[in-house]
């Protein structure tokens, strides 16, 4: 098998041409004059996962033969993206490829764009999680990560009428040859019944729990490349029905009934649960979280104990991390299985699980903390509440001895005890991990300082922060080879793994043939968008206008309505015929709205009602376009981010724990506008305060203008244009006569504004009003996009990895060779 794993990759373009043919005949049983586009994508995948493969399968060998200290990441959400442009630049051979489909008449642009990507995740968080695999993977990190098999991904967005309709993701219709299936990697997973407590036969006190369904978890592996390195796999657990549990029913002869319960295992995989309003009491959430958790810790012990290690040290073996607390159930699984399965004393395994977990906070928002009501989880998880009970009483006793009062006790329970009763998962991840970190500067700051101050004040040296970084071979390489190529050019190759080298290109920002060329390739990148847009929105975009663009989840304290206020406030302007000092923009908007968020859905109406009046305007006359691109996901994200001139960061601050948007539209060269909110913070200081766009309160005055008791009325009444702006929501002008179509987004921002879009509404136009006259100097612009571009290297996620490296996993990475 050395050979194999030894022998060469079959790199060169007549190879990957063979095997290519030889993948249409005999994978396929195609010949070439029948296959479709499809296929011809499908057989080159099997091609090139053969080459992921034997590279993958060396870098596993080295792993085990050092033996070396890793990570278990768990996620419950992961957004690969396309996976065949990114192999292609793991193997280097993204041009020998394109010559050899070229040799048979076939474009690599057109079968690349056949891929349907995995949607296994909601935005930001997935996506992190996968920008971390291709970094780890980069820098030899040992590393495996689990997730979830969902057989139907994030819904798939269409606007009908301006008004956003769900339907299902069915990302595996066309198979996915991504994957390799382990029937033999699989462990059964537990809900419900009773536990019961006695003397095992050892004469030891022992909890037996008899749960009452079995589900059955199976391995789909996808491997990841890393550059010119090694492989790491994701890990993803499908429910199944476990064979043989209904025989009896089988036997009896009811074959239906027999069926019907195979059906309900499997529903448990079946879909992702968009970030809505409304988690709490999703009780297959519940089991999902714990599916995943029991499968892939029974599999990392299984690794562990492979290695001939004691389940005593499995600590200094692995470091399990938490992406948030969708997995947070494993630090009770944990002490499950060590104390119940492995009988271990309670103690020693606290030692090991609470030096085990790491937990990221990816979020302050109060309504995204997760909690369980006592209620479901004890039906569902009856031992692990028991166990949940147990730290929980041990820690609020080692409170006790620091004489805390019951007041801050009862706040850093695990247990909230007002209302219904529940588990605050956060709490749990943070007692349960011996490191807590959150995603940006700001952000970590806030988490000790807020949301988990009590805890700070008591573990000082727990928290830490790790900030945000994407994956610059995808978000740039592989999306934007033009630009890559001209940057390349100038600087070498080296910043492909080396993001910091990118600072070379500040010596050529001044120079005009360079930001010539610079503009010339946005420019094209803009066209292919405009082409993009026609086909899937309808309107017509002149490629030369600025391109101003806000893509991301579509939520109220992202403020995309603060960007309608601006455009109308344009529209309002051009209709005076004031509208000289405007420069011609198109404001590109997407991103999905949680399928029950009410406000969310009216916004998305929104954009589309003031695209249809601004679009058709003769007075207008082009000036201005707005569009909103249906379906956001990151095949779209990468053909939007190369063609952007202005990224819209604008949330209110305080409220977004990072953003990465904000860091893959820098590294393709727009310029930011944005609020001092998340790692906006930290590009700010990274890019010169003078090549970034701020406007808006700062987290402190946000808190000062709420204590100081906010009446967003007060603006209303004292701006006039901000008036007017606000009176075309209820005037029916925006919706042929319909008056309340808008009024709850009106009547909300009158009353409440929760988001403060009243308050930083004029700064946010002064700010507009200055990006509109730099627009007006083209060099000016394009020595911002290229300074903006070279001081990207904190960004990339192989610092943020490495930070990982340093101030938590503490680990030695292994080079492939
Ligand atoms: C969850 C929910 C659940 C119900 C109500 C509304 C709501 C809103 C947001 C969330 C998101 C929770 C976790 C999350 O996805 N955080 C994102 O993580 C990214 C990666 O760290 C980060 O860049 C984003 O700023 C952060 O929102």
């Amino acid at each position: 098998s050395n050979g194999i794993v030894s022998g060469k990759l079959g790199l060169s373009k007549d190879e990957i041409k063979d095997s290519f043919l030889e993948k249409t005949f005999y994978g396929l049983g195609r010949i070439p004059a029948l296959a479709t586009q499809n296929d011809f994508y499908t057989a080159m995948a099997f091609a090139i996962r053969d080459r992921v493969l034997r590279q993958f399968v060396r870098s596993t060998q080295q792993f085990n033969e050092k033996d070396a200290r890793g990570v278990a990441y768990l996620s419950a959400e992961y957004l690969p993206g396309p996976h065949l442009g990114n192999n292609l630049l793991s193997l280097e051979i993204i041009k020998e490829t394109r010559e050899a489909l070229a040799e048979v008449n076939l474009d690599l642009d057109e079968i690349l764009d056949q891929e349907v990507e995995p949607g296994l995740g909601n935005g930001g968080l997935g996506r992190l999680a996968s920008c971390y695999m291709d970094a780890m993977a980069t820098l030899g990190i040992p590393s495996i990560a689990y997730g979830i098999r969902y057989e139907f991904g994030i819904f798939k967005q269409e606007i009908r009428d301006g008004w956003q309709e769900e339907s299902t993701d069915k990302w595996l219709h066309y198979g996915n040859p991504w994957e390799i299936v382990r029937p033999e990697i699989a462990y059964e997973v537990h809900f419900g019944g009773k536990t019961e407590s006695g003397i095992d036969e050892k004469g030891n006190y022992s909890v037996a729990w008899n749960a009452d369904t079995v589900i059955k978890g199976v391995a789909y592996d996808t491997p990841i490349l890393g550059y010119k390195s090694n492989g790491i796999i994701m890990r993803l657990w499908k429910a199944e029905a476990i064979e043989s549990f209904d025989f009896s029913i089988y036997n009896s002869g009811d074959y239906y009934k027999a069926v019907e319960k195979k059906m309900r295992s499997e529903n448990l995989t079946k879909v992702l649960y968009p970030n809505d309003e409304n988690l709490q009491g999703k009780e297959l959430r519940l089991k999902q979280q714990y599916f995943f958790v029991c499968c892939s810790l029974k599999d990392t012990i299984r690794l562990h104990l492979l290695q001939g290690r004691k389940l005593d040290q499995l600590h200094d073996k692995f470091t399990i991390q938490l992406n948030d607390t969708h997995p947070s159930i494993a630090v009770a699984e944990l002490m499950r299985l060590l104390v119940d399965e492995h009988k271990m004393e309670w103690e020693k395994a606290w030692h090991v699980t609470r030096h085990t977990f790491a937990y990221t906070n990816h979020t302050l928002l109060p309504e995204a903390l997760e909690k369980w009501s006592i209620d479901l989880f004890g039906r569902l998880l009856p031992r692990h509440l028991e166990i949940i009970y147990e730290i929980n009483s041990r820690f609020l006793n080692e409170l006790r001895e620091l004489q805390y009062s019951a007041n801050k006790i009862a706040r850093m329970s695990l247990i909230e005890e007002s209302g219904e009763p529940s588990i605050r998962m956060a709490h749990l991840a943070t007692v349960g991990s011996f490191k807590v970190n959150g995603v940006s500067a700001l952000h970590s700051r806030l988490l000790k300082e807020q949301v988990l101050n009590d805890f700070a004040e008591l573990w000082p040296d727990k928290f830490t922060n790790v900030t945000n970084g994407i994956s610059h071979r995808r978000f740039l390489v592989v999306s934007n080879p033009a630009l890559s190529d001209l940057i390349s050019e100038k600087i070498g190759r080296d910043w492909l793994t080396d993001l910091y080298k990118l600072k070379g290109l500040e010596a050529f920002a001044e120079d005009e043939d360079f930001q010539k060329k610079w503009m010339d390739i946005k420019l094209e990148n803009k066209k292919a968008l405009s082409k993009h847009i026609e086909e899937y929105a309808g309107v017509k975009i002149d490629p030369t206008m600025m391109f101003d663009v806000q893509v991301k989840r579509i939520h109220e304290y992202k403020r995309q309505h603060l960007k309608v206020l601006h455009i109308l406030s344009l529209y309002r302007r051009i209709k005076k015929g004031e509208g000289e000092r405007i420069s011609p923009t198109a404001f590109i908007f997407a991103g999905k709205a949680a399928p029950g968020y009410f406000m969310a859905k009216r916004i998305i109406k929104l954009i589309s009602s003031v695209a249809d009046l601004v679009n058709k305007d003769p007075d207008v006359n082009g000036k201005l376009k707005v569009v909103f691109i249906p379906n956001f996901n990151v095949k779209l994200a990468q053909r939007i981010y190369p063609a952007s001139d202005l990224s819209e960061q604008i949330s209110m601050a305080g409220k977004e724990a990072s953003g990465t948007g904000n860091m893959k539209f820098a590294l393709n060269g727009a310029l930011t506008v944005g609020t001092l909110d998340g790692a906006n913070v930290e590009i700010r200081d990274e890019v010169g305060k003078e090549n970034f766009f701020l406007f808006g309160l700062t987290t402190e005055e946000v808190q000062q203008t709420r204590q100081d008791g906010y009446r967003p009325s007060e603006y209303y009444e004292q701006n006039k244009e901000l008036q007017g702006i606000l009176d075309m929501l209820i005037s029916g002008e925006l919706s042929n006569g319909d008056t309340e179509l808008f009024k709850p987004i009106f009547e909300n921002l009158l009353q409440q504004d929760p988001y403060l879009l009243l308050k930083d509404y004029q700064s946010y136009i002064d700010c507009q009003e200055e990006i509109h006259e730099a627009w007006r100097k083209p060099k000016e612009w394009a020595r911002m996009s290229i300074l903006n571009v070279a001081n990207m290297g904190k960004f990339s996620s192989d610092r943020s990895i490495q930070d990982y490296v340093e101030k938590i996993w503490n680990l030695q990475p292994i080079k492939a060779d």
